[in-house]
């Protein structure tokens, strides 16, 4: 473990967990990755701190000595908390709700998905704001930083008003949206999207799929996320799109936004479903368990579905068998999941890449043609 004292400086992120959520550190270090942050040096807590969450000790030595330029607190943090942070070591605070709305955010595509990640992020604002404006009239200084008791109580207004207005434009997209609009939309090529749980390897399997594979012309990609790219794969041309990861520590404030964001893409004409299978038994067939309650959440048992066993470099080959047969036993017995085919790769690696293009092109031809029949 690393101190936070021993190699913070003005260019460190500090990422602080509870050492009871230290299972939860790749989780995150991978959430910082994908937003770019590289160097980052990971503090636990014993026991949250009721006034900093962090202790009063490193508090004060990051005070007198060198600052991160960004603390990260991978919890929910009390208004008041974020207020003594923030006026003590005058740096950017975030906790897990505003880590993950940013992470939603590069992901979102629809309009709804945006509201929705805006929506959450005023909602979470206002009692900061509102905790704020009521440490300034007890004559607490937020330093440098605020705009001052005023510039507050017209920043709750205009949050409040915001609020409102786009609460109701929600109401009335979701009124007009229908569920399956997403494929219609998407008819022309198959489109294949990666989920599974972060940290699983879908942005490498994404990368190795894609990585040969030649764009055919700048068109069809302007319509498409920058997380979605047109292969053009044994069988013909295909989409593959990589998703937000679902995160195991998922506040349930913004369940909302991530059903939001993941609907756009999770309609589609293949599943991708990527496991670590390299993890403990008991950790896969749970993550497991979630995953086919969000393939129920979202009605679309239908669609078929690959389970793409990941990570197999880290296990003998006997280990990969035995937990393979374990696990697809397991998602059988849930009956909840259109299982066509599984695959044992290591996308790191690129082993066994070959093998699941062919499984994709056996079940895409198929599954096509029914959804165009279905829409035609
Ligand atoms: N050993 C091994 N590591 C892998 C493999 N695939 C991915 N990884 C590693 O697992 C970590 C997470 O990989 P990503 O591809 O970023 O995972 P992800 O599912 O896209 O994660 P999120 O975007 O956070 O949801 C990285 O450190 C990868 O290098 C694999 O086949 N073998
Ligand atoms: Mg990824």
């Amino acid at each position: 473990m690393v101190t936070a004292r021993d190699h913070i400086n003005s260019n460190t992120v500090l990422l602080v967990l509870k050492k009871e959520d230290k299972k939860y550190t790749d989780e995150a270090l991978s959430l910082l990755n994908v937003l770019n942050f590289e160097n980052v040096t990971v503090h636990y807590v014993k026991k949250p701190n009721h006034r900093y969450y962090i202790q009063q000790d490193i508090v004060f030595r990051m005070r007198n000595g060198n600052r991160p330029k960004l603390i990260v607190i991978y919890d929910k943090l009390r208004p008041w908390q974020h207020y003594y942070l923030t006026k003590d070591l005058g740096v950017e605070i975030w906790d897990l709700i505003m880590l993950i709305l940013k992470i939603f955010e590069i992901h979102a595509g629809t309009k709804e998905a945006k509201l929705q990640i805006e929506l959450s992020r005023i909602k979470h604002q206002i009692p900061f704001v509102k905790e704020y404006i009521r440490m300034m009239k007890l004559g607490e200084q937020v330093g440098f930083m605020g705009p001052g008791v005023y510039g507050y109580e017209s920043l709750l207004k205009t949050l409040k008003r915001k609020s409102v207005k786009i609460s109701r434009e929600l109401a009335k997209i979701k009124r007009r949206r229908e569920l399956q609009v997403f494929s219609r939309s998407k008819k022309g090529f198959p489109h294949i999207a990666i989920i599974g749980y972060t940290c699983a390897g879908k942005t490498t399997l994404y990368n190795a799929l894609t990585g040969d594979s030649k764009r055919i012309g700048p068109e069809p990609f302007k319509t498409l996320n920058p997380k979605s790219r047109l292969s053009n794969i044994a069988c013909g041309d295909v989409i593959f799109t990589d998703t937000v990861g679902f995160i195991r520590k998922m506040p349930e404030e913004i369940i909302d936004v991530f059903h939001s964001v993941i609907a756009e893409m999770i309609y589609s004409d293949m599943l991708l479903i990527v496991v670590d299978i390299s993890e403990d038994i008991d950790e896969i067939l749970s993550k497991i368990d979630s995953v086919a309650r969000i393939i129920d959440m979202f009605k679309i048992n239908y669609i078929p579905s690959v389970i793409v066993f990941n990570k197999v470099d880290r296990l003998d080959e006997k280990d990969v068998d035995e937990r393979i047969k374990i696990v697809v036993n397991y998602i059988k017995s849930l009956n909840k999941i259109n299982v066509t085919d599984h695959v044992a790769v290591s996308a790191l690696r690129k082993t066994n890449i070959d093998v699941l293009l062919k499984a994709i092109c056996r079940n895409i031809d198929l599954t096509h043609t029914k959804i165009l029949m279905r829409y035609s």
